[in-house]
């Protein structure tokens, strides 16, 4: 098994004396690697290192650090199929997914790249003559990137990238059961040529590293996406210390279908969206909202083909659905279900972990439908994992009063063949993301990526967006008249 350092001011180190903790397979058990759990004195190390690095990296022209994050997409493309494999064993999602990941971090570097030619300010009229008035695109400093295990390579490239192409220096700390992909997602940047400091990688607790990184006043702004009870620790810490903070958080994602629909289309959708990542990803359809005239129906079509979904080793072909992430996971997840029983809920399918030869390695629960009501906590709460609770709804004024009245607001869907309603719904719908006849999942990275309510701070990453969460705008006006001119006075 591999030992892996922090990396500092551009080299991999382990700190003398420094703990160690292991990443494992969550569908074998293996051991994967070693990692140091950082002290609050290595993130303060690091934190220097990004803070020396910014100078120079900010005065680089966004062209030519353009050019370097073309070179990391270059290395993931090279070895996409290697470190695909390895976001698969580290984090469970079946291959083709765990190749999406870092297709999805190619994307989004691509894009990047490309933007560091724009970073588009505004030049707009002045009130006065011969005087421009302009905004300009300014980093902010060192930034923290606090990611998540479910998309172990998008998410922080969906950070990194945004933030260095504007000029700001990272430290990045991954989720810790995903380390290894997080050392993976940091070596391409060291392969493309990044300078040192610029991208600086600690490893460890959220409770250690995480809390440190918020609580340096060196640090600029934090991007972090998680979970909603440690975003709002997150949001509060960094209020302290006046600090920008964006947030990505939970989610609890409709999928509406009507009477109208294409109900294969809208079943290949609700598998795809309910059960891919095994329903671990912030836009995972985890409720299923069905106009009364197809209920029946349609929920016969799902349960018929979930006789047929087969759970197994997400390395393997054909299987469709790989373990949850971890202990903690599959803990949550069966608790929930124990939730959804008591409260009544009818349990259709699933409902349990799945046992019996290599089943009994790794953390394999059964994909899992509940018919309930609306109002229900297996309803309401988030439970990130395979549980699909399916409710029936009169009309559509119905589905979007149920659809809309949750805490939080990701991402939703809506299944018909009718314009006027697919309109409303993408109106009406408290999302950030709607699809019309497609699932909740599957979002692109050349458009914004956040959510309403309790999913997030207001903030949107991906996207031209992303370019708004990592810089300061400057406004500059620029007087070439040569004599005092007052706005507002003048003429
Ligand atoms: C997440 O789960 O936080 O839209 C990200 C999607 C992916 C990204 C999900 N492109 O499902």
């Amino acid at each position: 098994m591999d030992e892996h350092g922090l990396f500092i001011d551009g080299k991999w180190e382990t700190p003398t004396g420094a703990k160690r903790f292991t990443t494992r397979n969550p569908a074998t058990g293996e051991e994967l690697g070693s990692f140091v759990s950082a002290t609050t004195k290595d993130v303060e190390r690091a934190v220097s290192s990004a803070a020396k690095a910014f100078k120079s990296w900010r005065e680089t022209p966004a062209p030519k650090r353009g050019q370097i994050l073309l070179r990391v997409a270059e290395v993931y493309k090279r070895r996409k199929d290697e470190l695909g494999a390895t976001v698969t064993k580290e984090m469970g999602k079946i291959l083709p997914e765990g190749k999406g990941d870092v297709q999805e971090a190619i994307d989004f570097l691509e894009y990047m790249s490309a933007e560091g030619r724009r970073l588009l300010g505004e030049t707009v009229p002045s009130e006065l003559r011969n005087k421009y008035c302009m905004t300009l695109r300014q980093p902010k400093g060192v930034i923290a990137a606090i990611t998540p295990w479910n998309f172990p390579t998008a998410i922080p490239n969906w950070k990194l990238a945004a933030a260095l192409i504007s000029g700001n220096t990272v430290v990045f700390k991954p989720a810790s059961n995903t380390s290894l992909c997080g050392v993976k997602v940091v070596q391409a940047y060291e392969e493309g040529g990044l300078p040192p400091g610029v991208l600086n990688l600690v490893t460890g607790s959220g409770g250690v590293v995480g809390d440190a990184l918020v609580t340096d006043p060196r640090v600029k702004a934090v991007s972090f996406t998680g979970g909603t009870d440690t975003g709002r620790q997150v949001y509060l810490k960094g209020a302290e210390h006046l600090k920008y903070v964006h947030l990505e958080l939970g989610g609890k994602n409709p999928q509406i279908v009507l009477n109208d629909a294409n109900l294969e289309l809208a079943l290949d959708g609700v598998l795809f969206g309910a059960f891919g990542s095994s329903g671990q990803r912030c836009t995972a359809t985890s409720r299923l909202i069905l106009q009364e005239g197809i209920y029946d129906k349609f929920l016969g079509m799902l349960l018929e083909r979930l006789k047929t979904f087969k759970v197994g080793n997400p390395l393997d072909k054909g299987v469709d659905m790989g373990p949850v992430a971890s202990a903690d996971q599959e803990k949550k997840v069966l608790a929930y279900i124990e939730v959804g029983k008591k409260e009544g809920a009818k349990l259709r399918t699933g409902g349990e972990k799945l046992k019996g030869g290599a089943y009994d390695k790794g953390y394999y629960l059964a994909p899992t439908v509940f018919e309930a009501k609306h109002g229900m906590r297996i309803t309401k709460e988030e439970i990130f994992g395979p549980v699909l609770s399916v409710m029936k709804v009169k009309d559509f004024e119905e589905a979007v009063e149920v659809a809309n009245d949750v805490n939080y607001g990701l991402s939703s869907s809506i299944y018909t063949k009718d314009v006027n309603l697919s309109f409303q719904a993408m109106e009406r719908l408290e999302a950030g993301i709607t699809y019309i006849n497609a699932p909740t999942i599957g979002a692109e990275v050349q458009l914004p990526f956040g959510g309403v309510k309790q999913t997030g701070n207001g903030g949107r990453e991906a996207g031209t967006t992303a370019i708004e969460e990592f810089t300061e705008i400057k406004t500059v006006f620029v007087d070439f008249s040569n004599r005092l001119q007052k706005a507002q006075i003048d003429g």
